[in-house]
């Protein structure tokens, strides 16, 4: 679906056909101000006007004063992005598009050495050995609907990985392969009352048992299956075997339903046959009714894991107790609850529509009161071409992503369903040329009941002719839009690196950070414990303890020095380097680095990080700290003497 690759050719031959044969040009769904605008910048009469970068850049001069974070004042936002298949998470503030920090996850982090060290590879578990992720979806855990500011879960397709981030540390803390699946793509939380379950759409239908004895789609027993996650405990909870594939998620305000996408009912393995049947469905699940069967031990398991899984697929054409399928347009792909609690919509991609099921009729769906299933759809507006991703500004408008058109559009949700039932209204606000190819969009507070129809962010996948020139990679292109007022307007263009999918913006008064970090804290406990049985006190002591071929080595540092000026060890012997902050003061992190190992780590204030090598060449190795701590950080080092065996 990549018609880019002459836009700006494609964009003039388009417009003229527009204006020529219909008369009416997509500018047309313009207002006044824009059309203001565009005549600020220049242009010519409405509908003849060939919007490039330099007629944008013009247009958007008055909106940019909105994003300008001077210096020494801060953002209203955080922002967190996905990083895609480079596997991390990114801090930004908006509305300036800062980026404030990286959060490594799913990849290998030189600076902090996420990956590296013990405390990291503990979390990461038997998955440390990948060395590679795919992060789609992150969100923010919920009580009553609102954002609580404890915890961001994030997905893994590529590994089929589910990770949790701590928010008060912005440091992963919990991560688990989802058994038994391939590919973990769409991820949304329980909204109410609070987010007790993580939910995850497995993609890739596959054989069960997946032992080589069939390579069979269409067998009985090759199917995929949803996954609820323990928020807490960070463990699955259960699994329901759906028909078909399954894309994107998202839960309602009740805290009984969720429902996915799914693009491949063909269950089909190549393109023409993903795309064989004129409708596929989304998939509603009834939480209770899943969670009543496990209590009362209904339950399947697969293989060695203990996760109760329930089978969500019909039999002989009756539904089962825990899943309707709403027949929807062909390979439907994002799934988005409205704010209001009404509306679940479902973007329809390789149709021009989206589908709005009301979750009003979903007990009725459920209790078979509905004649069908597509009874529970209230609407089905128009909208253009590759619709993919809708968000919300909480006064009724729904801002939808039109990929092949490059536009956002604006439509109010109550208008679509007065226009199904036959009425004459146009729910359409606004059309929004984006640059360029638009995926996931954002608006502010959007998945919560909070929703506050400030920002708007749009993750366009083809920067083009945006940016300077990269060579034959470009970045992605954010774009943060205006959407207080009546109508959209573009004020900043952001180039992302690889690949953010997606992005939530939380209230900066909803997320609380520690300064410094607390000594019993979790996120190092385990590396406490085995000092504690080494008769190690890590605030003071500076010791080195053999236990056969295995050498601890444990020293504070504090700025600019190591405890530990220098250590021997015998070559080829396993070393462990074990370090405390003792700093109080805010900032001031250190870092580990030993020369030629291959051995990183941050340590930050009132930290403990541990980092395990083999000391395999005799001789000198000196190791220094990383992060700039002080006006002698330089000569913050230390000397690694390895006698010969
Ligand atoms: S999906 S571009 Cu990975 Cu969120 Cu839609
Ligand atoms: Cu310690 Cu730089
Ligand atoms: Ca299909």
């Amino acid at each position: 679906m990549s018609d880019n690759k002459s836009k700006s050719d494609h964009e003039t031959v388009k417009a003229k056909q527009e204006t020529e044969s219909t008369g009416l040009s997509r500018r047309g769904f313009l207002g006044t101000s824009a059309v203001a605008s565009v005549a600020l910048a220049g242009a010519t009469a409405l509908g003849s006007v060939v919007f490039t970068r330099e007629t944008w850049a013009a247009a958007a001069k008055d909106a940019q004063s909105k994003v300008h974070v001077g210096p020494g004042d801060l953002d209203d936002y955080y922002g967190f992005w996905s990083g895609g298949h480079q596997g991390e998470v990114r801090i930004m503030g908006i509305p300036s598009m800062r980026e404030l920090l990286r959060i490594p996850v799913f990849n290998i982090d030189s600076a902090t050495g996420w990956g590296l060290t013990n405390e990291s590879k503990r979390i990461m578990g038997d998955s440390a050995k990948f060395q590679n992720g795919d992060c789609h979806h992150p969100h923010l855990s919920m009580t009553d609907g609102k954002y609580d500011g404890k915890y961001l879960f994030i997905n893994d397709k590529a590994n089929s990985r589910v990770a949790r981030i701590r928010l008060d540390v912005m440091k992963c803390d919990k991560m688990i392969t989802v058994p038994n699946v391939q590919a973990v793509h769409g991820l949304r939380l329980q909204k109410m009352p609070h987010t007790k379950y993580v939910f995850a759409n497995a993609e890739f239908v596959i054989p069960h048992p997946n032992d080589g004895s069939t390579f069979d789609l269409q067998d009985k027993n090759s199917y995929t299956m949803f996954n609820a996650i323990d928020a807490e405990k960070m463990e699955m909870a259960f699994q329901v075997i759906v028909e078909g594939n399954l894309d994107n998620t998202d839960a309602d305000y009740t805290g009984k339903y969720a429902a996915s996408t799914c693009y491949n009912s063909e269950k089909a393995y190549d393109l023409g046959g993903m795309m064989r049947n004129e409708r596929d469905w989304v998939v509603v699940f009834n939480i209770p009714r899943v969670e009543a069967a496990i209590k009362a031990g209904k339950f399947i398991t697969l293989g060695d894991s203990k996760v109760p899984v329930v089978d969500g697929r019909r039999t002989e054409g009756k539904d089962s107790a825990f899943t309707r399928y709403i027949p929807v347009p062909k390979n439907p792909h994002g799934i988005n609850m409205s704010p209001d609690g009404k509306y679940f919509i479902a973007a329809g991609k390789l149709s021009p529509t989206c589908t709005i099921i009301a979750t009003a009729k979903l007990d009725d769906l459920f209790d078979d009161k509905l004649k069908e299933p597509r009874d529970a759809v209230v609407g089905e507006p128009e909208l253009g071409l590759g619709p993919l991703h809708t968000t919300f500004d909480g006064r009724g408008n729904a801002y939808t992503t039109l990929f092949i058109d490059s536009q956002v559009v604006k439509w109010n949700m109550d208008e679509a369903v007065r226009a199904y039932t036959g009425e004459k209204v146009n729910y359409i606000k606004q059309k929004l040329d984006v640059q360029y190819q638009p995926g996931h969009n954002h608006a502010s507070l959007t998945e919560t009941s909070e929703a506050d129809g400030k920002w708007l962010m749009v993750l366009s996948k083809f920067s083009k002719d945006r940016f300077l020139p990269t060579g034959p990679l470009h970045p992605e292109n954010d774009q943060l839009i205006d959407i207080s007022g009546d109508e959209m307007k573009l004020v900043h263009d952001g180039p992302a690196f690889a690949e953010p999918h997606d992005c939530v913006m939380a209230r900066r008064d909803q997320i609380r950070t520690k300064k410094i970090w607390d000594r019993n804290d979790p996120f190092f406990a385990e590396t406490v414990a085995i000092a504690a049985k080494d008769g190690i006190k890590l605030e003071t002591d500076n010791k080195v303890i053999r236990d056969g071929k295995k050498v601890r080595v444990y020293m504070t540092s504090m700025a600019p020095a190591y405890g530990l000026p220098e250590f021997t060890v015998k070559q080829g012997d396993e070393v462990t380097v074990t370090i405390t902050n003792i700093d109080k003061i805010e900032d001031v992190t250190h870092g580990f680095v030993m020369t030629n190992h291959g051995v990183s780590m941050e340590i930050s204030p009132q930290q403990t990080a541990s980092i395990t090598f083999i000391a395999d060449k005799a001789g000198l190795h000196w190791y220094y700290c990383s992060w700039f701590c002080h006006a002698l950080h330089m000569e913050m080092v230390g000397r690694m003497l390895v006698d010969k065996v």
